[in-house]
């Protein structure tokens, strides 16, 4: 009796679906023959009544009858659709093919890597940190803690965080990755750090919500300014591709002490000034200095210790001397005709 009904819904289902124009017909067909309140479906809940027997028997008719009717339904499904059936499809292989559009480096992107090629020729090692970082690695551990003025040098995103939660920030710098870094490595090592930050500033031509910044830090026994300075040469003079000198200036920042802003001879017009140098010879680089020993107090070494220099500064910046971009925007502007460039 059941067999019979199961059959008979089988011999329906190929009737109808020959009648099929549509895919609402289809639709419309699957929900009457195997919808939750079809005939089908009765049959399969009624199955743990059976006895056990019977239940095996029609259990197995049913399910295969209803992966056959699922199969006839899909094909109709592929053929509404316009499916290609691969016996009759011809393939005219003397057409011209279509072009595809091919991409490239954003020239942030093409910076980033030639400075971590260049600083792998010089035994550096690449290092990475978060992006979303804790209070305590962005600032705390950098001698910058919450009531000290130098945390407002630095526009902060912060991120919504329960009360008595550590806070977290989008990392105003690289610096964050000194901190990482340290705490898991002893000296002697040479790292650089390039990576994004983000700062809540408004934006102009030299200032973005989201750069990218690019940190190194040598730490040893001995280490001294001279040995930023050659380093710093060195790589500038491989960037640029030409002879370049370094020009100190007094800063401040909490995490370095001495603390200096650095300036290398106008690569442009090697000094003798021009429009992009300002006529004054030199263009302003970036932030560096002497690690501070509180820095390296709270990555757990001994004081005085180690000595290390450290530097940051922003890629875009780079980017924009070398290829001459007038608007540090445009990096991200997502427009075709200023990457197309490059
Ligand atoms: C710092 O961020 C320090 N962490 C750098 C540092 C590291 C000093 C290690 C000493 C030792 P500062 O806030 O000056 O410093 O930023 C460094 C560089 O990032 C700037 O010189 C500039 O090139 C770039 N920069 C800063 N803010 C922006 C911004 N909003 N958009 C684009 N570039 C920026």
């Amino acid at each position: 009796m059941l067999e019979q009904k199961i059959n008979d819904i089988k011999k329906q289902v190929a009737q109808a679906i020959s009648k099929i124009k549509n895919s609402q017909e289809l639709f419309d067909l699957e929900k009457r023959f195997l919808g939750r309140k079809s005939e089908f479906t009765d049959i399969l809940k009624g199955l743990k009544d059976l006895s056990q027997e019977d239940r095996k028997k029609i259990g197995e008719l049913a399910n295969r009858t209803k992966n056959e009717i699922a199969g006839i339904i899909l094909s109709k499904k592929q053929e509404l659709s316009g499916a290609v059936d691969l016996g009759k499809e011809k393939i005219d292989v003397t057409l011209p093919g279509y072009r595809k559009g091919i991409g490239h480096l954003n020239p942030i992107t093409t910076v980033q890597n030639e400075i971590m090629d260049i600083f792998t020729s010089m035994g550096f090692e690449v290092a990475d940190g978060p992006e979303v970082e804790t209070e305590f690695y962005n600032f705390d551990a950098l001698n910058i803690p919450a009531d000290h003025p130098a945390r407002d040098m630095q526009d902060t995103f912060w991120l919504k965080q329960k009360s008595g939660e550590e806070g977290l920030v989008l990392r105003t710098h690289t610096s964050n990755v000194q901190i990482r870094y340290m705490s898991a490595h002893k000296p002697p090592f040479r790292i650089i750090a390039p990576g994004k930050t983000f700062r809540h500033e408004a934006t102009d031509a030299k200032h973005e919500h989201t750069f990218y910044q690019f940190e190194a830090l040598v730490v040893d026994k001995n280490i001294s300014v001279a040995n930023f300075k050659f380093i710093a040469k060195t790589f500038f003079e491989k960037f640029f591709g030409r002879e370049l000198n370094i020009r100190l200036r007094p800063s401040f920042f909490p995490f370095t002490e001495p603390s200096f802003e650095f300036d290398i001879s106008c690569a442009i017009c090697g000094g003798k000034g021009c429009s992009t140098c300002g006529h004054s010879g030199w263009l302003e680089i970036g932030g560096a200095g002497m690690v501070n020993q509180k820095v390296f107090e709270a990555v757990g070494y001994k004081r005085n210790e180690y000595q290390g220099f450290a530097w940051g500064f922003g890629i875009p910046r780079l980017a924009m001397l070398k290829y001459k971009i007038d608007d540090n925007r445009h990096f991200h502007s997502g427009d075709l005709r200023f990457v197309k460039q490059f």
